[in-house]
């Protein structure tokens, strides 16, 4: 008879599932996906060092208590730390003039301005939340590590990001597998500063409410092959938006070179392409503007099977759900 009831306390929930409807809801989402623990994966660089596996623990306890309003911890990074972030802003300074989109460019003087983007020491995550909140209205939030797909994209409807905040192992500085706040901080903040970006990516964020574990995953995908690895076009030229890209030099210069493949981004395929996370990507999807690629994800979307729609009020930080049917 247990099982009975638990079956339709299920079926119950498939219909109604439950998704954060204020920005402070996001405090139930911080689940994480533990595959790529220092602790548990015994390839990970940080596998054999006692020390970097005490420190991780240390800097996830502070994202683990993080509630929403607070501010958010500042993190006094060691030495090591800001010089491997040093090591990774070097190779960007280099190879964004040349093959980061104009977007990217813009944000990223800026930040070098305000003195935000320095190359002796690790931004906190506080400055950097200020500085997107006066461009696009976005916010961090700490996260302990790679979150579900679920989690991580329904922040994004709120204009949350959740940002990890520890940093990778000085020996891997130009590619890892998990993300950490190198990444983060080089890859994704300077385009969620950008107002036509930033749109996209909370509408990525409001899609995913309420959607059923298949769409999600679709959501996932177009979110990696986008946000994560996108391509574009800037005249005859193509350049890289994606985040994995910007933070990770191996990658960049793979990705732009003639052995892997690049394909138009269209979600109605790009949102079935398997992919991997522990390699370079054999397959890139170049999208014609960042306009494009929002217009065409958004008549993808409305062909998605919810029975209500989402409105985000930002006076109230509020996700207003309107039944249309
Ligand atoms: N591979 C990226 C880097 O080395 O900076 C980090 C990640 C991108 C996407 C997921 S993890
Ligand atoms: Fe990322």
């Amino acid at each position: 008879l247990d099982g009975v009831t638990l079956l339709a306390d299920n079926s119950v929930s498939i219909k109604d599932p439950w998704f954060p409807r204020h920005a402070s809801d996001l405090d139930n989402c911080n689940h994480l996906m533990t595959k790529y623990e220092p602790d548990l994966d015994m390839n990970h660089p940080g596998f054999a060092d006692k020390e970097y596996r005490a420190r991780r623990k240390v800097i996830a306890e502070i994202a683990f208590a993080y509630k929403y309003g607070e501010p958010i911890p500042c993190i006094p990074y060691t030495e090591t730390e800001n010089e491997t972030w040093s090591r990774v802003f070097i190779t960007v300074l280099d190879l964004v003039p040349k093959h980061a989109c104009v977007e990217y460019q813009r944000v990223f003087k800026k930040l070098q301005e305000e003195r935000i983007f320095e190359s002796h020491r690790i931004p906190q995550l506080q400055e950097v939340s200020d500085f997107l909140k006066r461009n696009t209205g976005f916010t961090l939030r700490p996260a302990a590590g790679l979150l579900t797909a679920r989690d991580f994209l329904s922040s994004l409807a709120f204009r949350v990001f959740q940002s990890t905040q520890y940093v990778r192992h000085i020996n891997s500085p130009y590619h890892t597998p998990e993300p950490d706040c190198i990444h983060e901080l080089l890859g994704h903040m300077p385009l969620l500063a950008d107002p036509s970006f930033a749109q996209f990516s909370q509408e990525i964020g409001l899609a995913s409410l309420g959607a059923s574990d298949e769409e999600i995953e679709k959501l996932s995908t177009i979110y990696w092959f986008t946000i994560e690895f996108g391509l574009c076009k800037e005249g005859t030229e193509v350049k890289a938006y994606g985040a994995g890209l910007l933070s990770a030099y191996g990658e960049l210069l793979h990705a732009l070179s003639d052995k892997c493949e690049h394909r138009p981004f269209d979600p109605s395929t790009t949102a079935l392409q398997k992919y991997q996370d522990q390699e370079y990507q054999p397959i890139y999807f170049v999208a014609e503007s960042f306009e494009d690629a929002k217009e065409k994800f958004r008549r993808w979307v409305a062909a998605m099977s919810r029975p209500f729609e989402v409105r985000y009020n930002p006076h109230t930080q509020r996700v207003e759900v309107l039944d249309s049917v």
